[in-house]
């Protein structure tokens, strides 16, 4: 399908591999890719928004707020233990699998993921960020504290290692709440590899959650071929030059060895 999107230009929403895409992939072509929970769906893990959606099932402001979440850490623990429990049962997807094979071909990929839940590092991507942080980390919830944050992969964390052994202030997941700023060294990070970029993916997010929507719109302001990979239209679809329709695992594997002309082989 053919639409004409508001700024005039035609936008493609697909549901097979484009044909009449010109652009052939390479082992120069710098492509970064961010990712979004849709990425993951097909693992089993929730995404946020949408029929099913995390964020539907919970007051948001109480648990993904700092505020929030340390009005009462234990019941903001009790949702995070059940997810560690929940997203440590899923397994890498072909959409997972097909970036990191893409990697390990020699390709230039690298991932922007919003994602915490470790799926594209378990499938073997690893130049990648994490730009919300990761399930899999906890810190110190008092700023000042000089503890760092640490791996930690119990399900559930035993209750004396929930308290920081420095200050003996709370432990809290190492994940990005809401209004909480992102890692400046990351952010320079995605902003210059997407300013570099030959081709930029967008695939299994909403586009709803800034500052990490903005870099599709970044590299589109800079002419760069923006891809995205989704199960439906989003806010970011009139910024794209293609939107392929589909889940994740399926259209990814099919568009990466169509564009490599079969060079990448899945
Ligand atoms: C498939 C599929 C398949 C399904 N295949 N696809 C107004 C305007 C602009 C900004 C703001 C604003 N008001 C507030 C803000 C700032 C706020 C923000 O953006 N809010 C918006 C919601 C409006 N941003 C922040 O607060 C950020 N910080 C910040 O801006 O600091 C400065 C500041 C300081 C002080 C005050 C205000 C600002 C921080 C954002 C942190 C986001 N954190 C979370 C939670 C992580 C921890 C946890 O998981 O518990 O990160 S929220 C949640 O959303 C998570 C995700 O990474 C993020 C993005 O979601 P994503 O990945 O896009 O998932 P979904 O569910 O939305 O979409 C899934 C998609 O997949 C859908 O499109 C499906 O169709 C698709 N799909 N199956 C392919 N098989």
């Amino acid at each position: 399908m053919n639409v004409w999107g508001t700024d005039g230009l035609a936008h493609f929403y697909n549901t097979e591999p484009m044909n009449d895409w010109p652009f052939k992939i390479t082992k120069n072509t710098r492509i970064t890719a961010l990712c979004g929970a849709g990425i993951s769906a097909e693992s089993g893990v929730p995404t946020y928004r949408g029929s099913g959606g995390l964020w539907n099932e919970i007051e948001v402001q109480e648990i993904a707020t700092s505020t929030g979440f340390l009005s009462n850490p234990e019941r903001g623990w009790e949702f995070y233990h059940e997810r560690r429990k929940n997203m440590g049962m899923c397994k890498p997807n072909p959409g997972h699998e097909a970036l990191a094979k893409l990697e390990q071909d020699g390709y230039d990929i690298f991932i922007v993921t919003q994602n915490i839940d470790g799926l594209q590092q378990r499938a073997g991507s690893t130049k990648l960020i994490e730009i919300h942080g990761s399930l899999w980390k906890i810190k110190c919830s008092n700023a000042r504290c000089k503890k760092e944050s640490q791996r930690n992969t119990d399900v559930p964390i035993a209750k004396e290692n929930l308290k920081c052994d420095i200050c003996g202030s709370w432990m809290r997941p190492d994940v990005v709440f809401f209004q909480e700023m992102l890692n400046p060294s990351l952010m320079i990070e995605a902003e210059t590899r997407t300013r570099e970029s030959d081709l930029f993916f967008v695939i299994g997010t909403s586009g709803t959650v800034y500052p990490a929507a903005g870099f599709a719109q970044i590299a589109k302001a800079l002419g760069v071929p923006v891809i995205e990979f989704n199960i439906e239209e989003t806010l970011l679809s009139d910024f794209n030059d293609e939107t392929v329709l589909g889940p994740s695992g399926e259209t990814l594997p099919k568009f990466l060895e169509k564009h490599t002309g079969g060079e990448f082989k899945f």
